[in-house]
């Protein structure tokens, strides 16, 4: 029909234009495409896709792949330490965490120490330039039990056992939906992978769950889709600023990369971050860190936030959740996914070791595709 032909003609003219004024963009936060390193090789070695030979199940559509303990299936099972030290294994493993956001292993028998070891390779084999090592969370102590580049995660204190928690109370208590966070976004160099073993475990609860970025944009309508490429927001870890102060302690730094100093914990991100090994775009704000909109007025800013965190939190279709046994081990991609832990305990304890590799600066490549887009793409060529 002659008159949607021409309504729909000039609702892509305005989007055409829309995007390459995006193009032209020059973004806080981005960095030229020349000194974006390529993706981690896909030689059928390093393939994600080998990986599917061993005993395995997708959690959910979008997020999540768990390789069972034990075969109900006739296929081999994979144990992490078979890929310790196998570097195109460990390249493949590394390309299904960024596709599928988080990866779960359940007999992980692994250390601290290869915690750190395993992060490290994955991102080093996922091209994170030379200067990004471990990340040393601002509030470790140097004398801590596992060193600078594990952090303790505990329901009864924060990061370190100097700062008890004291949230139990109702009153105290924090709303469920506020703990949902990328790790370390108040960094300029924030981080690509994380692992999580918990160790001591509570007779029940504590699950994690993980969240989808790409998912996420991806269920955006064209016009957010727009209108959101062209921003950068402010993250700021104030919560951490604060309990140092509170402790007349300093922050750590140098904090993993040289990038990572100084005692405000804020920098600026794009809203829009292209994962550079899957090459995926993914919505890149966060409760825990996300304080501002750049480019808005302060009631805009709190408006589109509130509506992108509530996005994540309330879409539990773009979600996973584990439920933690001995020696199950979580690996995710901070870049592209948001987690939160589930304070459901009471007095029960829960402690684990958390290991933070750090990544590249994030950025947007405009040219970029989303997940979906990607997926329907490969399918038809
Ligand atoms: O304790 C958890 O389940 C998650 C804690 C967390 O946010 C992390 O390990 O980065
Ligand atoms: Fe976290």
């Amino acid at each position: 029909m002659p008159v949607a032909t021409t309504t729909t003609t000039s609702a892509q003219n305005t989007i055409e234009t829309l995007k390459s004024a995006i193009a032209d963009l020059s973004i806080a936060g981005t960095i030229p495409q020349s000194q974006v390193q390529a993706p981690s090789s896909s030689s059928s070695s390093s393939n994600p896709e080998r990986l599917r030979q061993y005993s395995h199940f997708d959690a959910t559509p979008s997020i999540g792949t768990e390789f069972r303990a034990y075969s109900p299936d006739g296929k081999p099972t994979l144990s992490i330490r078979d890929l310790l030290d196998d570097e195109d294994g460990l390249r493949a493993l590394g390309r299904l965490v960024s596709e599928r956001g988080v990866v779960f292993f359940r007999d992980a028998i692994i250390s601290p120490e290869e915690q750190i070891t395993l992060v490290d390779k994955l991102g080093k084999l996922g091209g994170k330039p030379s200067t990004s090592g471990l990340h040393v969370h601002p509030l470790t102590s140097s004398n801590s039990e596992f060193g600078d580049e594990i952090s303790m995660i505990s329901n009864q204190y924060v990061f370190d056992d100097k700062y008890k928690r004291n949230d139990r109370s109702v009153l105290q208590r924090r709303f469920h939906g506020d703990l949902w966070h990328s790790d370390i976004t108040f960094e300029p160099v924030p981080s690509d992978y994380a692992t999580l073993q918990i160790r001591e475990l509570p007779k029940v609860g504590g699950d994690t769950l993980w969240a989808s970025a790409y998912e996420a944009y991806d269920r955006l309508s064209p016009a957010y889709r727009i209108l959101l490429e062209g921003l950068t927001a402010t993250h700021t870890g104030q919560n951490f600023v604060d309990l140092a102060n509170k402790q007349g302690q300093k922050l750590r730094e140098p904090r993993g990369a040289p990038e990572n100093v100084g005692q405000t914990l804020s920098t600026v991100h794009p809203v829009i971050r292209t994962n550079p090994v899957t090459g995926w775009k993914g919505l890149f704000v966060n409760r825990g860190f996300t304080k501002r909109i750049n480019e808005l007025t302060k009631h805009e800013s709190d408006n589109l936030l509130e509506f992108l965190f509530e996005h994540i939190s309330a879409n539990h279709d773009l979600q996973v959740r584990f439920r933690w046994e001995p020696n199950s081990l979580a690996i995710w991609d901070n870049r592209s996914t948001f987690h939160t832990a589930t304070e459901d305990l009471d007095d029960d304890k829960r402690v684990g070791t958390r290991s933070v590799s750090l990544g590249e600066r994030p950025y947007l490549d405009p040219k970029s595709l989303s997940r979906r887009e990607a997926l329907a793409e490969a399918t038809q060529s």
